[in-house]
């Protein structure tokens, strides 16, 4: 059996248990505790506040934990990151209002700003070698200068909708995070055993959520030609068609490359192109 601290609500909570559902790890969340244990995999979730997660996880308490890196950089906590978990994402930026007249780091000298993550903001401030005043609000940070809290921010940004809508302008990207894994990296044979199942099952899901299924008829005679622009994992299926000088042709492409592909396909003369989700692959 293992632990696995998880948000109870928020940003990560729904992302996390859809990969735990991705994974098979069956997750009963109408009856959702602050423990629960899942009914098909060694697997014990405990729900909690992000903020609390990395403490958890670093006292052994839970082995391991899903996060934003945000939150294990701020907590300075030993844990290890296992895996990034690709949802999540957003960066910790400074902003300042739009009427001030920005002119590089050495700006903030002297300045009051406001943050939930203090310790981050420490480190690029000591970096830069400047002195500041850092006000620590948790929640509303961005309202700080209007209320004339602080003078400027130091929050989490994703789409930037936030700052706008504040009348604030983002001036240093200092922080990238996403979701992570974490462990407390003491775990027992049999833990160690669980997570690389779950890690085999989590690098599946991740490499079929960018890969797609693609099939076509093409004329017998293009085949070689497809097989060079469609590598697949060995080499591209193919099927004899009814009809005489045709072939089906089943292959494997990356998201980012389908449309360049299929413009190729189609100009040896590739037809009925079906393009489908991949549920599961296993390399
Ligand atoms: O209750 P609990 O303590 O568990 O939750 P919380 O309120 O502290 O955190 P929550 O649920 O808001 O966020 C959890 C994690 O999601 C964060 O620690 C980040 O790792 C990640 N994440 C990703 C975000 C965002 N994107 C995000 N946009 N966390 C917060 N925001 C907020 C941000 O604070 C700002 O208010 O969204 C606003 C900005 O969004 P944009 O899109 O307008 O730029
Ligand atoms: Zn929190």
């Amino acid at each position: 059996m293992i632990r696995l601290a998880i948000q109870s609500k928020g940003r990560l909570n729904e992302d996390s248990t859809a990969l735990l559902r991705e994974i098979g790890i069956d997750i009963d969340d109408s009856r959702r505790k602050f423990l629960s244990q899942a009914p098909n995999f060694p697997l014990e979730l405990l729900y909690m506040r992000d903020d609390d997660i990395p403490g958890v996880v670093s006292s052994g308490t839970a082995a391991l934990g899903i996060v934003g890196l945000n939150e294990v950089e701020e907590h300075g906590l030993p844990v290890q990151i296992v895996k990034k978990l690709g949802f999540g994402a957003c960066r910790i930026s400074l902003a300042v209002p739009k009427t001030v007249d920005y002119t590089g780091p050495k700006w903030f000298a002297g300045k009051r700003i406001a943050t939930s993550y203090p310790r981050i903001l420490k480190k690029w401030l000591d970096e830069q070698g400047i002195e500041a005043r850092i006000e620590v609000i948790t929640g509303s940070v961005e309202i700080a200068p209007a209320a004339d809290i602080a003078d400027a921010i130091f929050d989490i940004v994703s789409s930037g909708g936030t700052l706008v809508s504040n009348g604030l302008v983002e001036v240093e990207k200092v922080f990238w995070s996403e979701a992570v894994l974490i462990s407390s990296g003491d775990l027992t044979p049999d833990q160690q055993e669980i997570l690389d199942e779950m890690l085999f099952r989590i690098d599946s899901a991740m490499v079929s959520r960018r890969k797609k299924y693609i099939l076509m008829n093409l004329p017998q005679a293009s085949v070689e030609e497809a097989t060079r622009i469609l590598p697949a994992m060995r080499s591209p299926t193919v099927m004899p068609l009814a009809a005489e000088g045709w072939c089906s042709m089943h292959s494997v492409v990356d998201e980012d490359e389908l449309w360049d592909k299929i413009r190729q396909l189609k100009a040896i003369g590739a037809e009925g192109i079906l393009v489908l989700n991949i549920d599961k692959l296993i390399p």
